[in-house]
């Protein structure tokens, strides 16, 4: 046999495919008889006969198990259908409600952990097993009170771990959080999630309050990770003594070393993706935890010494030096463009002109199922099956997000008047180009590269200089798709529906990712090269190939958040509905900004690490001051601003 074809409604469990069946389909597959085919057939004959539902299992046989193989079988199958059924049948067979739960839900739950940990099932599945726990343990919630009572009066009332976890203060992103929740609920931990933007003082005062056993930390932003510093050290100043997780998509391993952990005493263990989650956590709590302590503190030691290392090593250009090494862009004609209109304008797009601007792949990168979303649908691994599922479970909710109109997608965006001086771009209050209005502070590359002479960049150097008398625009936008996102999500919450609810959060980010795809689009042909594109596929508009760039503040062109301040001012983009936090996050968390280069030259690129000369002169260029500039771009810095030179001779 060459290939094989899945028919996506019937991705089951492997570990549960009937033994006789997989034997007999492992014999066909790895050509181990040479009758393999033929006793495939006849046993085929006898699955055709059955009749039953064809999702989540072959077929309902399980239906006639004992009860708490049907839960089991529930839970690994994520089937809610009948889980209110049997729980009204558990409650007369266990002794209440507590009992349900610790017993067969818990005992499920732990398989669901199991083949989890063991890579035999994956995280949609899993998150669709969370879904038929917490309507199972909803359908008792009524009766649970009084067994609490009842169990804490004889002194038995089962403690389970605790862990309190949060988006710090300033930081909106939930999705990774969420998940990591979820299958740590999974694995029999008691989670108080207390949401996003939370303050230190209210992670730790909730950690007194459950006697939490361990705090994670999520971010999605850089400026999220100083507030993890401060509240490491407010752990540290408040003498908790318990494990510290660090997760989100802007942590690392190297910054939780490097920065968070000094801050406290205790383990602070940095957690890159969910299905790491339980077994971390389910170390730092175990009898041993001291060999996974010792383990992860000494390997935080070698990122320290490595890091600081790697700082002296770290060859920069003098800022002077990389400045004279700037991208000499070639302004001739056709390479500049006035847009039809200067000035800002509003645009709502339909969510169904957007849908098919989506790129799926990042939505399943959500999921921890990496790859091009097309090979996830053709890859015949375990994994890479429960794409096709998730893909229908996630087209079925786009239909119904479209249809009953759940989001709605708001941008403004414009066109300005500018030019460059060294890296700053200016923007001109009009035309006449007299009257600076504006001026955006970028960063320039000093890490010396490996071709002597390659340019050193910085997004001015797309911008035509102030001296040349070219008449130069940029261009700027803020959107969001996220508007009425929270209030579905909150209904899907309060039905117990984590997976949709999550899966709403990430279509949000898909679609708000398709708008500015679409917004672009419409720019550059209004800028009047766009028509020269012509139409382009899918494929290449996400490619980028195109004429123009749109770096967003944050990326790593231009990685001060700070600039969102300037570039809502010049928009007024709160009339979309969208809102900058304290440390530039924007709510709703599916929207994005940036800024707009028409020069055929201009590319995105990595600003990399800088040196304290060049944040002097940016802090001037700013007005600002040197601290509040090193603490802007502190993710950039070459150096440690708190480590104070000792004057010679002392
Ligand atoms: C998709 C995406 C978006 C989506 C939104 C994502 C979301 N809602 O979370 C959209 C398109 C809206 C977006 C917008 C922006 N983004 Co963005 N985005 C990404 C991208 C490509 C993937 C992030 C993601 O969703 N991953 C999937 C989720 C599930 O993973 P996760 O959050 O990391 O969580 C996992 C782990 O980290 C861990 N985990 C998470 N939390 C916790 C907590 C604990 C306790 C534990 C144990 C584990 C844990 O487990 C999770 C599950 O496996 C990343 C690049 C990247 N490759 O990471 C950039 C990235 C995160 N974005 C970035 C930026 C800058 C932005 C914008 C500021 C750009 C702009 N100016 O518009 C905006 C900000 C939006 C806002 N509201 O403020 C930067 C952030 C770094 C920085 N410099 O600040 C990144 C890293 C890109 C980059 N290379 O620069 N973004």
């Amino acid at each position: 046999m060459d290939m094989g074809i899945v028919n996506a409604g019937q991705i089951v469990v492997y570990e549960d495919i009937d033994a006789e069946l997989l034997e007999h389909v492992e014999d066909v597959l790895l050509a181990r008889r040479t009758d393999a085919t033929e006793r495939l057939l006849n046993l085929a004959e006898r699955f055709r006969s059955q009749e039953g539902t064809q999702r989540g299992g072959l077929d309902d046989t399980w239906r006639e198990e004992p009860l708490s193989q049907r839960i089991e079988f529930a839970l690994l199958h994520g089937r809610t259908d009948f889980i209110d059924q049997d729980m009204e049948e558990a409650l007369g067979v266990y002794d209440g409600p507590l009992k349900i739960i610790e017993g067969p839900l818990m005992d499920g739950m732990n398989v669901v952990g199991d083949l989890f940990g063991a890579g035999k099932m994956f995280l949609p599945q899993v998150v669709k097993s969370a879904r038929v726990m917490k309507q199972a343990v909803a359908y008792l919630e009524p009766l649970m009170e009084q067994a609490r009572r009842e169990a804490a009066e004889r002194g038995d009332a089962g403690r389970r771990k605790q862990i309190v976890m949060a988006t710090v203060k300033g930081d909106v992103h939930d999705i990774g959080k969420n998940i990591v929740a979820v299958v740590l609920r999974c694995n029999g931990f008691d989670v108080t999630d207390l949401g996003v933007m939370v303050s230190a003082d209210r992670i730790l005062d909730a950690a007194r309050e459950v006697d939490a056993d361990i705090i994670g930390l999520s971010g999605l932003i850089t400026p999220s990770l100083d507030e993890m510093v401060h509240a490491a050290g407010e752990m540290d100043r408040q003498q908790f003594d318990i494990p510290l997780l660090i997760g989100g998509a802007t942590t690392s391993r190297r910054h939780t070393a490097v920065k968070i952990s000094p801050a406290y005493s205790h383990s602070t263990v940095h957690v890159s993706d969910a299905s790491r989650a339980p077994g971390v956590v389910s170390q730092l709590l175990s009898e041993d935890a001291a060999d996974f302590i010792e383990a992860n503190q000494e390997e935080q030691q070698r990122a320290r010494i490595a890091f600081e290392g790697g700082q002296q090593e770290r060859d920069l250009l003098s800022y002077a030096e990389a400045c004279e090494r700037r991208h000499r862009a070639v302004f001739d004609e056709g390479r500049f463009h006035t847009p039809d209109f200067v000035g800002v304008r509003a645009t709502s797009p339909g969510l169904e002109e957007l849908a098919e601007l989506i790129d799926w792949g990042p939505f399943f990168h959500v999921w921890e199922l990496r790859g091009s979303y097309s090979a996830l649908l053709e890859s015949d691994d375990a994994k890479g099956a429960q794409a096709p599922e998730l893909f229908a479970d996630a087209k079925q909710l786009l239909e119904q997000i479209i249809a009953e109109g759940w989001l709605h997608a708001e941008g403004r965006y414009g066109f300005f008047p500018a030019n460059s001086t060294g890296d700053d771009v200016i923007i001109w209050s009009d035309e006449s180009r007299q009257r600076e209005w504006d001026r955006y502070c970028f960063l320039r590359q000093q890490r010396r590269k490996r071709q002597p002479d390659a340019a050193m960049l910085c997004l001015a150097d797309y911008v035509a200089g102030e001296q040349s008398a070219i008449e130069d625009y940029v261009g700027a936008f803020a959107l969001t798709a996220g508007l009425g996102c929270q209030q579905h999500v909150d209904r899907l919450e309060a039905d117990h529906d984590d997976y949709r609810a999550i899966l709403l959060k990430a279509l949000a980010d898909r679609f708000a990712e398709a708008f500015a795809e679409h917004l672009h689009r419409q720019v550059r042909r209004q800028w009047g090269f766009g028509a020269e594109e012509g139409d382009l596929s899918l494929e290449k508009l996400l490619q980028g190939e195109y004429r123009s760039i749109r770096p967003a503040p944050g990326y790593p062109a231009c990685p001060n958040h700070q600039d969102k301040r300037q570039l809502f001012a010049s928009l007024d983009a709160e009339q979309t509905g969208i809102s900058l936090t304290e440390t530039c996050a924007m709510m709703p968390a599916a929207s994005v900004c940036g800024l707009y280069f028409q020069h055929p030259e201009a590319r995105y690129f990595a600003v990399g690490p800088i040196g304290a000369d060049q944040v002097e002169d940016f802090a001037q260029r700013r007005g600002s001051d040197l601290s509040d500039a090193e603490q802007a771009l502190s993710p950039n810095l070459s150096y440690d601003p708190k480590k104070v030179a000792i004057p010679e001779g002392v």
